[in-house]
């Protein structure tokens, strides 16, 4: 005994004793380590008979990242909420209740914070009905209250990778952000598939679908501490149970206090709900990854680190492009989602991680930080392969787009029926003013007809994500209008050139932005952002190829771009709006207003300042809508077409 016991001390002398492992919780925090196996949400299918019928109950339930235990607003207690998967022409019938308890909190005049603890859902990419009890997002939902919600699919929905979302105005950056999405899935049809794409898709091969819902930032509901957007603030007030604010065992620091410590390191999205969790494949295996990016601010350029993946993106936003192509990085602002095929050739662990690629800058705005992610997402755990089966191969041709999406790039100008501007301006505007109400709708146009769309971001350090309700959009061009070239004033070297729709260059505009930005005099602004770098802009993964149809994009600083679309079947009240939470929350948005083919289109309602987006004069009328195309230019003729053409 003596001996053994002398021995035993003997070998810890030599080997230093065992360490006690700490034990992490929530009194007593130590860095996280991730790592498990990824986690698949809860599925409801239609299976084939045409109904889905679903009860998403939105709550404060515990959620645990490794040894940390937080409070977050779910829906069935899940992050991301449950999959939900469906098939063209089916009904889907979702009913939300609102479980959470209620508050004293009225919503406010304006845009600043309302109740963290009203909800509702939209199906965002989805070619649904606006109105109720359809997708009607400006249907509120208040503490114990529940809605019935009804979408029907059209048969001629495309198939692919959509999600609903939480989208209050006021309140959607914080519980979106907090956790409140969740996948659509719409199934293809196996009959409509090539081998290989169904080799690695549902319904028959669903072991190969991968969905990777990245966003929820376990920080924001303790960091969003902005003065118009309290929600930090109110959820003291109201004893939110998602604060921790419970002292830890080493003193009077909190959780939260700890989590905000910059020293602390703790920037993490996660994905579905983990951090850096692990994908299991084997060499030469192809898996098709769903992606979302359900954050609600920051840009993900997703790549992986290793040499010895690749990737083939299948879809964007849920429509398909032409044909596969490969990619060495998908660039995905807020909201945005892509289907790739990966498979890697060695086995070993290969990392998924998001980097604030140089490359990107001119598109993106590496200076404002916020919106750039720059951290791992997963592993691609790679495993032999225990007996060599045939190569799996790459999807090489896709399913066709539904009429409604063919290609309007080659279309005679006489075919388009309506245009209209969207500008992004500083101050969280657009159109040179803030979101008004679903009523106050800014443009007014016919069912089905043909829509030329100009959107403009005016400011020059920020990007941002443009989201359209209802209808996919083609891209069509980029900078046409506010010119490749105008990267310097051409008197002014120290200023940014910045044209307008018809050629002119804008001092006024200038000012207008320079002044809200506040630059400090000692830093010049930097003239690498316009978005207007088309020198190899095939090169720079996050241009969007033209011709590929999106429910969301990037408008890069001092950028413009040309998207059409066919308004498709649904009348009803539009939201347009940029998809940084934090911008729509505070007014960054505007609706549009789609009306029966024998309805009056005039009589959109004029905004306030007189406001006319698209050109450098800010005293011009809005553009009412005269004929059938949007008269912005104050002529007759069509637009700057002739002279922006082909240089
Ligand atoms: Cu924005």
């Amino acid at each position: 005994m003596a001996i053994r016991h002398i021995t035993t001390l003997l070998l810890c002398v030599i080997w230093g004793l065992p360490e006690a492992t700490p034990i992490c919780d929530n009194s007593n925090p130590c860095p996280f380590t991730g790592g498990q196996e990824l986690s698949v949400p809860t599925e409801y299918s239609s299976d084939g008979t045409g109904l889905l019928n679903v009860t998403l109950t939105v709550d404060l339930t515990p959620h645990t990242v490794d040894w940390l235990t937080i409070h977050r607003r779910t829906y069935n207690g899940e992050i991301p909420g449950p999959t939900l998967r469906v098939r063209p022409g089916d009904k889907l019938y979702i009913k939300l209740v609102n479980n959470m308890r209620s508050d004293n909190v009225v919503r406010a005049e304006g845009h600043g914070p309302v109740s963290p603890n009203i909800t509702n859902l939209h199906l965002h990419g989805m070619h649904v009905s606006p109105k109720e009890p359809h997708d009607n997002v400006f249907i509120e939902i208040g503490p114990g209250n529940s809605y019935q919600y009804e979408f029907d699919i059209p048969e001629d929905h495309p198939a692919g990778t959509f999600y609903y979302h939480h989208h209050i105005h006021g309140n959607s950056h914080f519980c979106v952000g907090g956790g409140l999405v969740g996948f659509i899935i719409v199934e293809d049809d196996v009959s409509t598939m090539s081998s290989e794409l169904s080799a690695i898709s549902c319904p028959l091969n669903c072991h190969k679908e991968v969905q990777l819902a990245v966003g929820t930032n376990f920080r924001y509901t303790f960091l969003e501490t902005d003065p118009i957007l309290s929600y930090s603030n109110l959820q003291k007030d109201l004893g939110d149970p998602s604060r921790n604010l419970d002292p830890l065992s080493s003193g009077t620091d909190t959780m939260e206090d700890w989590l905000m410590d910059p020293a602390n390191g703790v920037d993490y999205i996660l994905t579905n709900g983990q951090l850096w969790p692990k994908v299991t494949l084997t060499v030469g295996e192809v898996k098709r990854f769903r992606i979302m990016n359900g954050a609600t601010i920051e840009v993900l350029e997703i790549t992986i680190k290793e040499l010895g993946c690749e990737m083939m993106v299948l879809a964007w936003d849920g429509i398909y492009v032409d044909a596969p192509y490969r990619t060495r990085m998908v660039v995905l602002s807020g909201g945005a989602r892509v289907d790739v095929a990966v498979r890697c050739w060695f086995s070993g662990d290969f990392t998924m991680t998001s980097i604030m690629a140089e490359e990107n800058d001119p598109v993106l705005a590496s200076e404002y930080w916020q919106m750039r992610f720059d951290q791992n997402l997963l592993t691609l755990h790679v495993e032999e392969k225990a007996a060599v089966f045939g190569l799996e191969y790459f999807p090489t041709s896709l399913p066709a787009h539904p009429g409604y999406y063919r290609d309007l790039r080659t279309i005679d100008d006489s075919e388009i029926d309506g245009r209209f501007v969207i500008e992004f301006g500083p101050e969280h505007e657009v159109n040179r003013e803030h979101f008004k109400d679903a009523a106050h709708y800014r443009y007014k146009y016919k069912v089905g007809t043909i829509q030329e769309w100009y959107i403009i971001n005016t400011e020059q350090l920020k990007p941002h994500p443009l989201h359209i309700h209802v209808n996919h959009f083609q891209v069509i061009s980029y900078n046409e209008y506010t010119h490749p070239w105008g990267a310097l004033h051409p008197v002014n070297k120290t200023k940014s050139a910045y044209y307008d729709l018809q050629g002119n260059l804008c001092d006024q505009q200038f000012l207008h932005f320079a002044h809200n930005l506040d630059w400090p005099t000692s830093n010049t602004p930097s003239f690498k952002y316009h978005g207007h770098h088309n020198r190899s802009r095939d090169s720079i993964p996050a241009y969007i190829p033209l011709g590929e149809w999106r429910d969301t994009i990037n408008v890069p600083p001092l950028g413009s771009m040309t998207i059409r679309f066919v308004a498709d079947r649904y009348t009803g009240t539009q939201m347009i709006h940029c998809h940084n939470l934090n911008h729509v929350d505070r007014g960054m948005g505007l609706v549009v207003e789609v009306v029966e083919e024998g309805e009056s289109i005039h009589g959109a309602f004029t905004a306030s300042g007189g406001a006319y987006p698209g050109t450098c004069r800010r005293t011009d009328p809005y553009p009412d809508v005269v004929t059938g195309a949007t008269n912005f230019n104050g002529g007759g003729h069509d637009h700057g077409h002739d002279h922006m053409h082909g240089h």
